[in-house]
């Protein structure tokens, strides 16, 4: 199996984290953002979106991060992080649909127009997008802190996909311009989910290395 990724990407932490926590052993193939290896022919044959992540796993490619986490943990046998129980599953299901259409939807574009954009892009975020980004940003913060009131985790009482996906913008979290103070219990979660060693270890050790293909990695082809 081959994993594309860009350093730092937090859709590429998501799935990384889960090989992390399975113990798997996979090629991981870094693609370099500022040299646009991820618009390049050979990767768009993989993922037509030209984005990262991706896996190759003989004949399968699949895009989209959740659905490589799905089938990371399945392809594991894992009964933890993704359970077979239906109800466990179903729940964990429609928190990794509920991140990736609301609430990192507009935390991770609110991420790319006001920190990504000026700081590694070196161009002006969008003045309307942010805007729009932190009132709806309001509006899922809540909906995610109520829900942690009195769990420690998103499903049941341990670790699952949810969290990781929950989470994968956390880097972030506090250089947007979004007031968290009132999200106490998201703030707590965060706290404790970022510290994990499995998530911990998928971030580039220095700002200077997100987007660049790390020194040991750079002689493997697309
Ligand atoms: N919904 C996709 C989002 C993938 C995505 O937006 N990846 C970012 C990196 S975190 C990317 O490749 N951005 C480069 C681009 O859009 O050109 C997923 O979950 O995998």
């Amino acid at each position: 199996m081959k994993l594309y990724a860009i350093a730092g990407s937090p859709n590429s932490r998501k799935v990384l984290a889960i090989v992390n926590h399975l113990n798997m052993q996979l090629d991981v193939q870094y693609l370099d953002l500022f040299k646009a290896e991820h618009k390049e022919m050979g990767y768009l044959a993989i993922n037509p979106n030209g984005k990262v992540p991706a896996l190759v796993d003989g004949d399968l490619k699949l895009w989209e991060s959740n659905a490589i986490m799905q089938y990371l943990a399945n392809k594991a046998e894992d009964d933890l992080l993704y359970p077979a129980n239906n109800k466990l599953r179903a729940d964990i299901n429609k928190w990794q649909c509920w991140e990736l259409a609301h609430f990192n939807q507009v935390f991770g574009t609110l991420a790319f127009e006001s920190v990504a954009k000026p700081v590694f892009l070196k161009q002006e975020g969008n003045i309307a997008v942010i805007d729009w980004c932190k009132e709806k940003l309001v509006q899922y913060a809540g909906v995610l802190n109520s829900h942690l009131k009195n769990q420690d985790f998103m499903v049941a009482d341990r670790i699952t996909l949810a969290d990781y996906s929950m989470i994968h913008v956390e880097f972030f979290k506090e250089q947007v311009p979004f007031d968290w103070s009132e999200f106490v219990h998201l703030n707590t979660y965060f706290e404790r989910m970022r510290s994990l060693p499995q998530w911990a270890s998928t971030a580039p050790k220095h700002p200077s290395e997100i987007g660049r293909v790390p020194a040991s990695h750079s002689d493997m082809k697309v």
